[in-house]
């Protein structure tokens, strides 16, 4: 009688970490090469304002490929062709260019963001085992192992102590919904008079590791989708931050925060005063 073959062993974080870094980097040669020629929108999605280049489309087809030639049994989910169940219990979460807007305009700020998760492709669920958010135009790149720390390039990553909310600078995005994006104005007018600042980047991957490299203090937005925040999440905790949603939930399309621990609830009560 034959033994049955034992499952393929999980590999370790680090060797995880090192496949995507070198996914992540072929796919941003692709995008920023592509970058110097003519981009064009190739389509529309959620509205008028919400679009994908065939570059976003392409570097994907990519990513997705050299996963399943080099991880076979993992899951995959992603942004332009969504996702496909995986027998191994990791999952691979991926925004091949976040900040498509920014892309078109040739604004050098966009990430190619990939994550590798354990369980389902759902915040609410998910553990993010490593993270890598990559700025193709600029080179810079954010990395993180869960319990191995956060690093821009080879330099580790720690969240400094926070200034008091009249002294932050708050990064924050805008949705896609012009509706929703007239009252997320709206309630911005009434923070502006109790902040530092607000500065409005376009990239949630990037701006969660801004956050975490210190170079703001406070980052929310919502109707973020998991493969916006799953690699700069992982930065961000792995820096000492914390990223969640609303009253203690998971962060979610609703509601993204991140923050320094000791900064949370001071924002918290700001969001509810200006009704964000
Ligand atoms: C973008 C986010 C950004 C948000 C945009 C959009 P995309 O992701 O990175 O923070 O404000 O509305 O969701 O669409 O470029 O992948």
């Amino acid at each position: 009688m034959t033994s049955p073959v034992p499952p393929p062993a999980r590999p370790s974080d680090p060797d995880l970490l090192a496949l995507a870094l070198d996914i992540a980097e072929e796919a941003g040669r692709m995008i920023a090469t592509a970058r110097e020629g003519t981009v064009t929108v190739a389509d529309r999605k959620s509205s008028s304002t919400d679009v994908v280049t065939q570059v976003d489309r392409d570097a994907e087809a990519l990513i997705r490929q050299r996963i399943a030639e080099a991880r076979p049994d993992d899951g995959f989910f992603g942004e332009e062709s969504g996702g496909g169940e995986g027998s191994s219990g990791l999952t691979w979460v991926v925004d091949p260019i976040d900040g498509t807007v920014n892309y078109l305009y040739g604004i050098p700020h966009y990430a190619v963001s990939i994550a590798v998760v354990e369980g389902p492709a759902d915040p609410a669920h998910w553990v993010e085992r490593v993270g890598v958010v990559l700025n193709p135009a600029s080179g810079e790149t954010f990395t993180a192992v869960r319990g191995g720390g956060a690093f821009r390039g080879g330099r580790a990553l720690r969240i400094p102590s926070p200034p008091t909310l009249d002294q932050a600078l708050v990064a924050t995005g805008f949705a896609y919904d012009a509706e929703l994006r007239g009252r997320q104005g709206a309630a911005v007018a009434r923070m502006l008079p109790r902040v530092r600042d607000i500065r409005r980047l376009g990239t949630a991957s990037l701006d969660l590791c801004n956050l975490a490299a210190g170079r703001v203090d406070v980052y929310f937005e919502r109707t973020l989708n998991p493969w916006d925040h799953a690699a700069g999440g992982l930065v961000v905790q792995e820096a000492g931050g914390i990223v969640v949603g609303r009253a203690g939930a998971a962060p979610s399309r609703d509601f993204l925060i991140a923050v320094h621990p000791e900064l949370l609830s001071a924002v918290e009560d700001l969001l509810d005063d200006i009704e964000a």
